[in-house]
């Protein structure tokens, strides 16, 4: 008789399930938010659960939602109308700023008040750092609670340009690692995927009006012939079939995807230099209309570049920047500008007639005329260029806005100018250098950037007047895939230091804490483990 009443107050046990509770130190959030207020509850996702939100914010639950279905096995309904059980709500806020959220965590409700679409978004990115890694699987989970702890949050990015660049030329990647690399940037609250589609190695986007472009320009003969200074010699013999380039619908999909994910895609149309693959495609671009082959390494000195002479080079790349500005509803048009070794144009009569015509000094201020036009099309299309740091000599285009690469020195002088300027130095923001020593990485650009390097970047440089600071738009890193081969490899020089930039350009400078990164970084390899994401741990145990 005791035995069975034993029985029976234990199963009722079983049948009331245990309070759950946090710690503090179980919430790890990166970017870390602003403010952060902890209770010592939690709310419980359950199958009757619900998303509260209208049709125009349905994509952002669902992004949550479709994780339940996997690693749940069931998928919380998205509903419109104020529910009788536990329900994650979207509240309209206007007084909230851009891309700010704020999320209150109740034992019986989530709320995040937002004023459109970004900030909602990274509330439910938020919320999602709060749930077990264990909701990142595509496998289901077995028994598993669902809580996240009851929190306020507030919170709104330190910079309106949180940006990664990616190289498709060195080295070409499929459509769908490029929309993984937009579900990444997402989930760390980056908004700028700057879409470096051209250069000497590869032509990567379709152009109705030059199909040559990618049909010649977006194959080469070597593959991974890493060494500079490369510069083949034709031999009609040899097939060109290593690459591939975008289609015009492959982008259309590319830029949805991302616009979906708080993303706007920055696309980089090189000139004058970087450009051997549209050479290689119309040896009428240059000025010594040779045939030249399409390089795989990297090539120094770029002399093989645009002639600034002719006006069917202007012509040319109206044309082709219309087309890109169709694709592309961006508000910044990249239009590269960088490392142009001008030794042609000293000796090509169209540049010397063009020089004496518009009483320019020299070749530099011949590239300073040829961007100054480009601007002047690119602004009477309501869009505003954006060029590397070699944009400033010779006399910066007025409507400019200037990408600081080879230090801040650029950015410096740029912002002093007026001009707004993106922070991407090479001492803080290189992905393609090294991240841990050398014998033990993969093979990369003789340079390094270790994690610690880039946690330690500010995009506002100490000298800088509070008017120039008000000119900075934020960072970037810099992924140039000379080195890069593959999908994985190039996950791997992302991972993690993307993670530490995310920290820089979105969480405010005061409480960066390079211990308290680490700790929280820790919990994040857990869920890039379960996302089957590749990433470094050499660059972790690395200091600068
Ligand atoms: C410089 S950064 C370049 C790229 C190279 C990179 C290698 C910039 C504007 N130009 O063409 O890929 O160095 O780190």
């Amino acid at each position: 008789y005791p035995y069975i009443l034993t029985l029976v107050i234990l199963l009722s046990g079983c049948d009331r399930p245990e309070k759950i509770t946090f710690k503090e130190s179980d919430i790890s959030i990166i970017p870390r938010p602003k403010e952060l207020k902890f209770r010592e509850g939690a709310f419980v996702f359950d199958r009757e659960t619900v998303f509260v939100t209208g049709e125009e914010y349905r994509k952002i639950a669902e992004i949550l939602t479709g994780k339940f279905r996997k690693a749940a096995g069931w998928e919380p309904e998205i509903v419109n109308s104020q529910p009788s059980g536990n329900y994650v709500a979207f509240r309209k806020d206007e007084t909230l700023e851009d891309e700010a959220y704020a999320l209150s965590v109740t034992e019986n409700s989530v709320t995040i008040s937002a004023a459109g679409y970004s900030g909602f978004l990274y509330g439910l990115e938020t919320l999602r750092q709060l749930l077990p890694v264990e909701i990142e699987s595509a496998a289901l989970q077995g028994n598993l609670t669902w809580a996240v702890p009851t929190v306020e949050i507030q919170d709104s990015p330190r910079f309106p340009w949180r940006g990664l660049m990616l190289d498709v030329s060195r080295h070409f990647f499929p459509k769908e690692y490029v929309l993984k690399v937009i579900d990444g940037l997402a989930f760390h609250k980056m908004n700028i995927l700057h879409f470096h589609l051209v250069d000497d190695q590869g032509w990567r986007i379709e152009i109705e009006k030059y199909p040559k472009l990618t049909e010649i320009g977006g194959y080469r003969v070597d593959k991974e012939d890493m060494h500079w200074n490369a510069r083949p010699v034709p031999d009609p013999s040899e097939k060109a079939t290593y690459g591939g380039f975008y289609t015009r619908e492959d982008i259309k999909e590319i830029v949805a995807y991302a616009k979906e994910n708080g993303i706007e895609v920055v696309p980089e149309i090189e000139m004058p230099a970087h450009v051997m693959s549209a050479i290689a495609s119309y040896p009428e671009l240059s000025c010594k209309r040779e045939p030249i082959m399409i390089p795989s390494g990297g090539v120094w000195p770029i002399t093989d570049i645009y002639c600034a002479g002719k006006e069917s080079t202007f012509e040319f790349l109206e044309n082709v920047l219309t087309e890109v500005m169709e694709l592309f509803p961006s508000r910044y048009i990249h239009v590269g500008g960088d490392e142009a070794t001008k030794t042609n144009w000293k000796t090509c009569p169209h540049c010397q007639k063009r020089i004496k015509e518009e009483g320019l000094a020299g070749v530099e201020e011949l590239q300073s005329y040829f961007m100054k036009r480009i601007e002047k099309f690119v602004s009477s299309k309501g869009r505003v260029m954006l060029g590397w740091d070699e944009i400033l000599e010779g006399g910066l285009a007025p409507g400019a806005t200037v990408m600081s690469w080879r230090g801040i020195q650029g950015g410096w002088e740029a912002s002093a100018q007026g001009h707004d300027v993106v922070m991407t130095p090479v001492s803080h923001c290189y992905f393609d250098y090294y991240q841990g020593p050398q014998d033990s990485e993969p093979l990369a650009f003789n340079a390094y950037t270790p994690l610690s390097k880039v946690y330690g970047f500010d995009p506002v440089v100490d000298s800088m007047s509070v008017n120039q600071a008000r000119h900075v738009l934020g960072g970037q890193a810099n992924l140039w895939s000379e080195y890069i081969p593959t999908t994985s490899h190039s996950e791997y020089m992302i991972y993690p230091r993307l993670t530490a930039l995310a920290e820089t350009v979105w969480s405010p400078k005061e409480g960066r804490d390079w211990n308290d990164f680490t700790a929280r970084l820790e919990h994040m390899f857990k869920r890039y483990d379960e996302l089957g994401i590749n990433y470094a741990r050499s660059a972790y145990t690395i200091m600068a």
